[in-house]
């Protein structure tokens, strides 16, 4: 059964390849390089939705996404679903510097990665008449979320992972998420705790 991993970003596909291990036994996870949709849902789980869907459409095939984010408390939330073009560009360095730069001066530091997956499974080939809409009737649509909480350091430390993993220190450590090694984020992070949930509605909706 194929099921397409509906991002562009390459540290999602290696961490979820990681994650996912031995549970994607019977699933073959391919790549998607189709149209990114415009995200414009005011949520992590409509975004996520957002983007399997486009990619359920555009393959014909059942289809996962990841949209995740920081949310920084003493920023009322921020970056949030802007994570990925914070400081206006895709720039991790940049979305990062612009960070601790809001947040200099700033004693309340704590912060929580989230994560929100989706599956969207399209309707079989045949099912949408001529005369149906000409938008994705989905057969079947889930989301799961995961949240990492922890506290935004005052400078950049470790070299793994991606994104804000070098500024975030989550609850319980006293490193960065740039220091754990992937192994060790892969088994505690927002991406780990929503796709373990994922990835048993996805096997019982495809492979069962
Ligand atoms: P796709 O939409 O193609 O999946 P994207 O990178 O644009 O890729 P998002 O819109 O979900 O994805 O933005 C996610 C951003 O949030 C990402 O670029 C990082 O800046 C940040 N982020 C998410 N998960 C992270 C993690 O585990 N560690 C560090 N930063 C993370």
């Amino acid at each position: 059964m194929k099921l397409v991993l509906a991002t562009h970003n390459a540290h999602k596909v290696e961490e979820l390849r990681r994650i996912l291990g031995p549970q994607l036994e019977g699933i073959e996870l391919i790549g998607y390089d189709g149209p990114e949709p415009v995200e414009d849902g005011d949520t992590f789980a409509e975004n996520a939705l957002i983007k399997a869907r486009a990619a359920a459409l555009h393959t014909g095939l059942p289809a996962i996404a990841d949209d995740s984010g920081v949310c920084v408390d003493a920023l009322a939330g921020a970056p949030g679903i802007h994570s990925a073009r914070y400081a206006g560009t895709r720039d991790d360095g940049d979305n990062r510097r612009m960070l601790l730069e809001n947040l200099s001066g700033e004693s309340s530091r704590s912060a929580h990665f989230e994560c929100a997956a989706a599956l969207v499974v399209p309707p079989a080939v045949g099912s949408v008449g001529p005369d149906g809409p000409p938008e994705l009737a989905a057969s079947f649509e889930h989301v799961e979320t995961g949240i990492w909480p922890g506290t935004v350091l005052r400078e950049e430390v470790g070299t793994h992972g991606f994104g804000y993993d070098p500024i975030f220190s989550p609850a319980g450590y006293s490193v960065s998420s740039a220091e754990l090694s992937p192994d060790e984020k892969n088994a505690i992070s927002h991406r780990a705790i929503a796709f373990e949930r994922l990835i048993v509605v996805v096997r019982e909706q495809l492979l069962d």
